[in-house]
């Protein structure tokens, strides 16, 4: 069986080859470099206790909806839409993102990951518009590639959701059930 393939995609510099090294344990400080084209990382992601094959695709970053893109979303089982909290153009473009690579492969699971978390200060998208995401049904993490804040967790539970055995711990669902209670955030 071929390994499970899982897609990084979103805008340049929002923290994609960060947030698959922090992953990976790989993630090494210094400055920063752009992907060129696609970096494919083979890893084992424990689902239910046990070690499957899969595939990281960390796509270069995108202004638009390139070709690169489109070539390398083609047969995933997954995707993880990067945003930069700290850019809110990054969010729309993720989105725009979600869109396409959903409406290429239909429904198949995915997350997306609002990076720089740590960065809190400077921190630029409101949390009524992440509440409003999460209603209407976008799987939503705030993460930190620097702190491993919801890296880790996002991985795993991804991996869940590829073989049919969702995890109701995944960040996402606990995102979604805050936004759902009716309560003033
Ligand atoms: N503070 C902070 N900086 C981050 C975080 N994640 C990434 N960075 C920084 O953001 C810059 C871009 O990170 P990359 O991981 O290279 O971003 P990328 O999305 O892979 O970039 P491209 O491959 O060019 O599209 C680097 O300087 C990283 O150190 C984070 O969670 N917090
Ligand atoms: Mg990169």
């Amino acid at each position: 069986m071929r390994n499970k393939k899982i897609c990084v995609t979103g805008a340049y510099a929002v923290g994609k080859s960060s947030l698959v090294e922090q992953y990976l344990g790989a993630r090494q400080p210094g400055p920063y470099r752009c992907t060129l084209g696609v970096k494919i990382s083979r890893t084992g992601i424990p689902v239910q206790g046990r070690p499957e094959n899969f595939s990281i695709w960390d796509i270069q970053g995108s202004e638009d909806s390139d070709y690169m893109n489109v070539f390398c979303l083609r047969e995933a089982d997954a995707f993880v839409f990067v945003a930069d909290g700290t850019r809110r153009t990054t969010l729309y473009h993720a989105l725009s993102l979600r869109y396409l690579a959903l409406d290429m492969l239909g429904p198949i699971p995915n997350v997306l990951m609002l990076n720089k978390a740590d960065l809190d200060i400077l921190w630029d998208i409101p949390e009524s518009s992440l509440y409003g995401l999460a209603r209407q049904g976008v799987n939503i993490v705030r993460c930190s590639a620097v702190t491993g804040l919801g890296v880790a967790e996002t991985f795993t539970g991804l991996a869940a959701e590829i073989f049919g055995k969702p995890d109701p711990s995944s960040p996402w669902r606990l995102e979604a059930a805050y936004a759902r209670a009716p309560v003033a955030h």
